[in-house]
């Protein structure tokens, strides 16, 4: 099966969803549904280490390895990424990362000596990749060499040095957060057509363009042609595990009131 990595170097775009129930559940039915990503939502979930795992390896399980886990990690902190990355997921996605300093430091977490500091234990990797054996020797070789290290963009300050961020070694591709980067120029919601808004849209495809490295974006399924068209390369559909659920119920009541 393709990595992370070769489906979105080799693909127009990818479109995942965000799955934060505490169980592997809700990652088994969407990634059965042909979603080519699921984002494990550790910032806004409290998922432990250990659910965080089993969620990323039932993703792989369910979908045959069509669809691949990758974390968001709740911050910066070394331990968070070390346990993201030994799950063996194909990348991890870090939030609000606003400065070169703050980059570097998140790639001397998730890179291997020489270029790093990552430390070697991918113990639980064999069951996210099927080409690492049960003694992880290959870990390294085939799983840590494709993994994505995927900082956001998500406020002002990150579009200000979104270059600095973008072109670091060790960063293969940014995620922007439309929400909390519209709460830093004082807007609402997760859309809109404001100049400021998309100017810095346009800012970050700039530099993707520039330095080959994908952007990734959450957009609402009536937005996601529209930002595939301006260059975005993988959209995670606003909502998640839950929110489908909730307007899944809230359709079938309504329908069935109406029928
Ligand atoms: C945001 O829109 O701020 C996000 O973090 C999206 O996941
Ligand atoms: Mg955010």
């Amino acid at each position: 099966m393709p990595s992370f990595r070769e489906l979105l170097l080799s693909q127009p775009y990818l479109l995942g969803t965000f799955v934060s129930f505490n169980d592997p559940y809700s990652a088994q039915i969407l990634a059965r549904c042909g979603f080519d990503w699921l984002m494990v939502d550790m910032e806004h979930s409290p998922l432990s280490p250990a659910e965080m795992t089993a969620m990323a390896h039932s993703t792989v399980a369910a979908s045959g390895g069509n669809c691949s886990p990758i974390i968001r990690v709740p911050s910066h902190g070394v331990e968070w990424i070390k346990w993201a990355l030994d799950s063996g997921a194909g990348g991890i996605i870090i939030p609000m990362v606003n400065s070169k300093k703050e980059v570097e430091a998140i790639v001397q977490r998730a890179l291997y000596p020489p270029a790093g500091q990552r430390s070697y234990g991918p113990f639980r990797a064999p069951f996210a990749d099927r080409r690492v054996t049960a003694t992880m020797a290959d870990y390294k070789e085939h799983t840590s060499s494709q993994v994505m290290v995927l900082p956001m963009i998500e406020s002002t300050e990150g579009v200000a040095n979104a270059e600095d961020i973008m072109r670091a070694d060790g960063v293969d591709g940014v995620f922007i957060g439309p929400v909390d980067l519209r709460h830093s120029l004082g807007l609402s919601g997760p859309d809109g057509n404001e100049p400021a808004y998309l100017a810095a849209l346009q800012r970050v495809l700039e530099l993707g363009r520039r330095y080959g490295k994908p952007v990734g974006i959450l957009g609402s399924p009536n937005w996601t042609a529209r930002l595939v068209k301006m260059g975005f390369k993988f959209v995670m559909l606003a909502g998640g595990d839950a929110g489908i659920l909730a307007e899944a119920a809230s359709a079938l009541l309504t329908s069935s009131r109406e029928s």
